[in-house]
Order: structure tokens, then sequence, then C-alpha cells
């Protein structure tokens, strides 16, 4: 089986006219932001739940989660509080693969992703449906760092990095919108880099 990166850093031209957002700086540097550390993660006792409003709530083990159909894209990662970094080799599943298998309800319009140190963020529905969002479990070939969301983070290269939750284990489909950790503390609820929707 031969393994194709995709290249999706090109995404930013369906939003603004400079790959890099304005007021960011660009790093190589992968700094870590976390809200309250890293939680543990046990492989044996770890559940992934999609629920809400969904045609069939699913479960799945962490090994279950890994064979799911995976991709593996290049893509560029913009944190709220000023920095970039470039090119970056996630592995994972992507949303709408995920969201097909449970059946979105029609009244769905939003979704809380939860993760194991009790973070949540909340999207619209249809900013969640996109290829070059992941449930990622390898960065740059290895095994995603725990301190960076290991097992499995989400990503979101089109909006600001906190949307995209670490240690996930849950999806909610919901029909209506709620907010996460940081949109509950002034952080945008919309979070698009171009239009440098930081605070609410
Ligand atoms: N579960 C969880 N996910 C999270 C966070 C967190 O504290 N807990 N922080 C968010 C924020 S504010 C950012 S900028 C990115 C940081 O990812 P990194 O630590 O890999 O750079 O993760 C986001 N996802
Ligand atoms: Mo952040």
């Amino acid at each position: 089986m031969t393994m194709t990166t995709q290249d999706v850093t090109d995404l930013y031209e369906e939003f603004g006219s400079d790959r890099l957002p304005p007021g960011q700086r660009e790093t190589s540097k992968f700094p870590v932001l976390s809200k309250s550390g890293t939680p543990p993660f046990d492989p044996e006792t770890w559940e992934f739940t999609v629920t809400g409003a969904v045609d069939e709530e699913l479960s799945f083990t962490w090994e279950e989660f890994q064979d799911l159909p995976s991709v593996t894209q290049k893509q560029d990662f913009h944190c709220v509080t000023g920095w970039s970094k470039f090119d970056c080799e996630f592995t994972g599943v992507s949303f709408p693969t995920l969201a097909e298998l449970a059946g979105v309800d029609d009244d769905a319009c939003h979704v809380m992703f939860s993760g194991l140190d009790d973070y949540t963020t909340d999207l619209p529905l249809d900013q969640c449906m996109r290829e070059e969002v992941l449930f990622a479990w390898d960065f740059d070939g290895e095994p995603l760092p725990r301190d960076h969301g290991g097992p499995l983070r989400v990503v979101t290269p089109h909006r600001y990095a906190y949307k995209g939750a670490k240690w996930v284990d849950g999806v909610e489909f919901l029909t209506e919108p709620e907010r996460g950790y940081w949109e509950l503390r002034g952080y945008s609820d919309s979070a698009n880099p171009w239009n440098e929707e930081r605070y609410s």
C-alpha cells in the first residue's frame, strides 16, 4: 500500500490572499498549549463516542478507531496567541468519514468536541464537514506526542487551533449552538484566522 500525502496548505486561498493570516508570526517550533496539563491515556479503557443528532450513536475502542480509513495531509496550524506553524503532517480520520458512519440528522447544525481533560469546543457543522478536519494520531510520521494531544486530537487548519480538541474522545452533534471551554471565556465562536476572529 502506498501512502500519499495530500497537500492542503493552499486552503487559505478560500479565506485570504496570504498563507500567513494577519497578525500571525511563523515559527518552526511547536509550542504546547494546554489548559490543565496532559491527562492520562489507557489504551485498554479508552473509548471514543459519537452521540447526539445522528442515526446511530457509535463507540470505538482505540484499536477500532485506528482501523478506520485514514489520510495523511500536510497542513498549517494557526494558534490564536499569534504563532503559525507551516507544513505539519497529520494522519488520521477525516470528519466527513466519521460523520457518514454515524449518519447525521437533518436538524444537526453544530458539533461539540470533548477531550480527556474535560476540554470542549464547538464548531458549526458546515465548518466540520471538510476533508481537512482530521482526528489525527500521527504527526510528521510519528505517533502524535502526548503533550500535543496524543493519542488522538482534532486539527482545524482553516480555524484557530483552539477549535481542535486534543485528547479527543467524544463528538456530539447538536441541534443548536453551544459554547466550549474557550468560547465561554471570551474567544471567538467562529475563529477564522484570516478575519482575525480571535475574541467574541
Ligand atoms: N483537550 C484540549 N485541547 C486543546 C487545548 C486544551 O487545553 N485541551 N488547548 C487548545 C489550544 S488553546 C491550542 S492553541 C491548541 C494547542 O495545541 P498544541 O499544544 O499541540 O500546540 O490545542 C487546543 N486544544
Ligand atoms: Mo490557543
